[in-house]
């Protein structure tokens, strides 16, 4: 029995309420999106059923924030977006969760039945397009289905290997009602069933880790969505054994810790004999597992949830197929069992300590350099003497993020942010709005720091203003060098506009130079710097961190000529290595 609205009685229900409640009796409890018609309702709904709801200034950065609550919290975001135009800008998130193996739920308003085909407004065909972003894509049938296709949209994001999912809800399905005794109550899906590597296996890998000259484990996102954190601190002290993060994988374990062979990656890599790799993939970021950056020889131990990820690119001596954290605990268990643990004293820890120290040293001597304008090394050095040790740090840029992974600690698990597997611009506000919004209700005291190159801003430049109506008091750090790698001074840019027509002769990497970033901010009524020494970096900071009712964005200006220190390889902005 559906009726219109205006005629619903006590016991109705519509279609908005029942993705509002299914929502919410997923545990689904923050939702991003931007509203219009057809899913005003929908947004409503999700408040009076007490979901949390963040409207954004794009749909991309709402799904980027949503897909951040899956990987922060356990439970996935939803992202509530408008027909055609407002899904198809949320697709990139959708991709860059599918990739970060992050849970989210969509859903998209999509125009009414009754019009299909004949040139609906914003008329698209959401299901299919939204089929390769994601693990599961459909519509209910009726008013009636849509608590059992929420569920299974949530149970899906998060089961087996995590990722997007998308439900679609015919406009017409938003206002129309059923009398509530017809819809059958689906209750909350429970956590991923928990699964144990091959007892045999785990014996198998203790042995070759126990024959290794040179182990190291790699800790992946994997373990960090797993939350492997604690069996993984003891196997690794038990153990004996250095470890590195992935980008994501930092605050597993602490990057201070005295097993972190991080500042060593590339030595540790190429040498290694033996990998436990922990829920992380063998692609471009860890250079396919192959040589030139590794040992033709060096043997795997592949712990990963999806099976089809065993093999990919190596054949793993030992496939450890189950959850991170369980199959750590198994292997924790076989060590304890064994007494054994890899000796401090060998050539391999010298080794890397020697380059760990070597490293340091490099960084230290461009981090004390005093001429201006400052260069990466500078900036990020006085940055990382500032930032509390539990601040969740949100990353994204070429230069920027690539040297601030080196120079900025993570000391805790799922701390860090940053554009992930598919290297994607344009997510940090987003994923610093969510972040900021987790921890409002979860109220730890912990900051949300977001330190952007100039470009990566620019993509979600907007999302400034979400942070001001809400008032979050996130810190935004513009490493601002004119452009995309590297930039052009004002000077010579004003030269260069007098020679001609800028289309034709500005280097294509090249933004505006000295644009006025915090300037954005102080339009909303949040707190905006303009940063040029070290002085003005250490007391805008801090004044920044103090203010716990707004949020501040510290607009550093740098040598647009900065630059890496020499690579032994380049990584991260080479993917044919
Ligand atoms: C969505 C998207 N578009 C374009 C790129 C290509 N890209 C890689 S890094 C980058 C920006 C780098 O500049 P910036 O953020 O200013 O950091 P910098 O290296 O200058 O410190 C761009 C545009 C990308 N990775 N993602
Ligand atoms: C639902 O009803 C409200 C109130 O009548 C109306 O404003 C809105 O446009 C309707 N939504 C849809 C999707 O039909
Ligand atoms: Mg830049």
């Amino acid at each position: 029995g559906h009726s219109l609205n205006g005629t619903r009685t006590m016991d109705e229900v519509t279609g908005a309420q029942l993705i509002a409640e299914s929502l919410s009796a997923q545990r689904v409890d923050y939702m991003f999106g931007i509203v219009g018609v057809p899913v005003i309702e929908v947004a409503m709904a999700a408040q009076a059923a007490g979901i949390r709801y963040v409207g954004m200034r794009n749909e991309q950065a709402a799904c980027y924030a949503a897909s951040v609550i899956g990987y922060l919290t356990g439970r996935p975001g939803a992202c509530l977006v408008v027909s055609g135009p407002g899904l198809i800008h949320a697709l990139g998130g959708m991709a860059n969760a599918n990739m970060n193996c992050w849970p989210v739920v969509v859903i998209g308003g999509s125009s009414d039945r009754n019009q299909e085909t004949a040139g609906a407004f914003q008329e698209f065909p959401q299901v299919e397009a939204c089929r390769l972003y994601s693990k599961f894509s459909a519509r209910p049938s009726s008013l009636e289905a849509i608590p059992s296709v929420i569920e299974k949209a949530v149970r899906s994001s998060m089961y087996g290997r995590p990722g997007a999912c998308y439900v679609d809800i015919a406009g017409d399905m938003v206002n129309a009602t059923v009398d509530r005794s017809k819809v059958r109550v689906v209750s909350c899906c429970p956590p991923p069933p928990v699964a144990l590597a091959d007892h045999g296996a785990i014996t198998e890998a203790v042995s070759v880790l126990k024959a290794a000259k040179r182990p190291i484990v790699i800790v992946g996102k994997g373990a960090a969505h797993g939350r492997a954190e604690n069996a993984l601190r003891e196997f690794v002290e038990m153990a004996g054994l250095p470890f590195l993060p992935t980008p994501m994988g930092k605050g597993v374990l602490p990057d201070d810790h005295a097993n972190c062979v991080a500042a060593a990656r590339s030595r540790a890599l190429l040498q290694a004999d033996v990998v436990l790799l922990l829920g992380a993939r063998l692609n471009w970021i860890l250079h396919f597992g192959l040589p030139p950056r590794f040992d033709p020889d060096v043997k795997f131990i592949q712990v990963d949830l999806c099976p089809e990820e065993m093999g990919n690119n190596v054949r793993p001596c030992v496939a450890l197929l189950g959850d991170i954290n369980a199959v750590v605990t198994q292997l924790l268990e076989c060590v304890r069992k064994e007494g054994w643990n890899y000796p401090t004293e060998t050539e391999w820890w010298s080794t890397l300590k020697d380059k760990i120290t070597a490293n340091a040293k490099i960084s230290k001597a461009l981090a004390v350099q005093s001429a201006l304008p400052m260069n990466y090394y500078t900036v990020f050095h006085h940055v990382s003497q500032l930032l509390p040790r539990d601040c969740i740090i949100v990353s994204e840029g070429a230069n920027t993020m690539d040297i601030g992974r080196t120079m900025l600690n993570n000391y805790l698990p799922r701390h860090r942010l940053d554009a992930g597997t598919f290297g994607t611009m344009g997510v940090g506000l987003g994923f610093a709005i969510a972040a900021a919004v987790v921890e409002r209700t979860e109220n730890k005291g912990r900051r949300v720091v977001c330190v952007e190159g100039d470009s990566a801003f620019g993509f979600s430049g907007m999302e400034v203003e979400t942070m001001c109506r809400y008032n979050l008091p996130v810190v935004i750090i513009v490493v601002n060098n004119n452009g995309i790698y590297s930039g052009v001074d004002p000077g010579t840019w004003r030269e260069m506009a007098k020679m001609g027509d800028l289309t034709s002769i500005a280097p294509p990497v090249s933004l505006l130079p000295e644009a006025r970033y915090d300037e954005i901010m102080t339009a909303f009524g949040g707190r905006g710097f303009l940063v040029r020494t070290v002085e003005e970096l250490h007391s805008s900071l801090q004044l920044s961190l103090s203010d716990w009712e707004r949020p501040s964005l510290l607009n550093v200006l740098i040598d647009p000529s900065s630059d890496r220190k020499q690579q032994e390889f380049p990584w991260l902005t080479r993917s044919n290595l």
